[in-house]
């Protein structure tokens, strides 16, 4: 392993101490902030945390069933009745609806259980100073200090997760003084306390910033025509719901599809699993975490929490994901196949699953593009069957 600055925790003593005074220098952080910066650090569990993210290798279906729990639904619908009151206020105010926010509290933090509880100064000096993604963190650490030079907060009431995400919605730092929000109106904007009332507003906030549109729905669960040509369902295939319902697409709860001015067909387990009609809102969610399996997992809570039923199509049993050195080795064949994925970086983005629906076009299938362990083995199949040709 390559040594790096961090392995001896007491040469992170002496280096880091040297890297927050420097710090202080760029930053030149005022009144408290200054002092909590000085008072920062340096945490091996917050580096050991940031080295050892685990690889996404989980089906869409397998998440579902582990965010959204009976028991968390039943938590969110709870919260729905205690917190009715400021609930509709925020829908008023941004137009979220109450089982939006309350879903979104419900999957980052189990509704205000799992709020974090490192010092954020601890956390991002830590990480701005190990240098993995030092300027990000930088930044980062940046705005929590204008943030406790605002007085919103106090440096030791400060806490949160591994990577610096705040209070019952885990915000960034920079999030925060974006679209942080003092709703009950007592002078501070505290994403952190015990009362929840001032976080779900600025998720609120976040979200009508980031496009949702008030009145709409995030999409539905829908039923795809027979002949429905699988390589229409790409996030770049944006159309009326009207224009997707003239091809014979259904809601799955039975009648037309919602009627989007512009929607996307998801299906996230591919061909053999649940369709989803995702309008301007989802995209809206993703810009809170960018991964469609967290933006399902939030709106599927929320139409659960809000009596909505539980998504219909089965989620195909066999489907299993690939790990970061399966997707390579995906990447690697599609693009040695002449089906570039723009990139061997183990992560399936768009550029992967649409190069995999190209290389499914070509050889004869169902070109859903789903990255899965038996699209892996067809790919690798088809290319052993072919012979050595290179
Ligand atoms: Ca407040």
């Amino acid at each position: 392993m390559r040594p790096t600055k961090t392995d001896d925790a007491n040469s992170a003593g002496e280096a880091f101490e040297d890297w927050i005074a420097a710090a202080a220098d760029r930053i030149k952080p005022g009144g408290a902030a200054a002092a909590a910066l000085t008072r920062a650090r340096f945490r091996t569990d917050v580096v050991g945390r940031d080295r050892s993210q685990p690889e996404f290798a989980i089906p869409v279906g397998a998440y579902l069933a582990k965010v959204v729990t009976d028991r968390r639904v039943s938590r969110g619908r709870a919260a729905l009745a205690a917190l009715e009151v400021p609930l509709s206020g925020i829908r008023e105010r941004f137009g979220i609806p109450p089982e939006i926010s309350l879903a979104v509290w419900g999957v980052e933090t189990s509704f205000g259980r799992t709020r974090g509880e490192i010092p954020v100064i601890d956390a991002l000096t830590t990480l701005a100073f190990d240098g993995r993604r030092g300027a990000f963190f930088e930044r980062e650490l940046r705005a929590a200090l204008d943030i406790l030079e605002a007085g919103d907060i106090e440096a030791d009431a400060m806490n949160g997760s591994w990577a610096g995400a705040m209070g019952h919605t885990q915000f960034m730092p920079s999030s925060y003084l974006r679209h942080a929000i003092d709703f009950d109106g007592d002078g501070r904007r505290d994403i952190w306390g015990d009362d929840p009332v001032d976080a779900l507003a600025s998720t609120a906030a976040y979200l009508a910033h980031n496009g949702w549109r008030a009145g709409e729905s995030w999409g539905a669960e829908v039923v795809l025509p027979a002949d429905f040509d699988h390589a229409l369902a790409d996030p770049s295939v944006r159309r009326p719901g009207a224009a997707w319902a003239d091809q014979g697409m259904s809601a799955a709860s039975g009648g037309p599809p919602p009627d989007f001015a512009e929607a996307s067909i998801l299906l996230p387990a591919g061909a053999e699993g649940p369709a989803f009609m995702a309008g301007s809102n989802f995209l809206a969610l993703k810009t809170y975490n960018p991964s469609d399996a967290y933006a399902l997992s939030v709106v599927h809570l929320a139409d659960r929490i809000a009596g909505r039923g539980p998504i219909r199509a089965p989620w195909p049993p066999e489907d299993a994901a690939l790990n970061r050195s399966e997707v390579l080795e995906l990447q690697t064949a599609l693009t040695e196949e002449g089906f570039p994925t723009y990139g061997l970086d183990g992560i399936a983005g768009p550029d992967t699953r649409r190069a995999l629906r190209n290389w499914q076009s070509a050889t004869g299938l169902t070109p859903d593009g789903h990255v899965c362990r038996s699209a892996l083995e067809c790919v690798l199949r088809t290319r052993a069957a072919a012979g050595p040709t290179r």
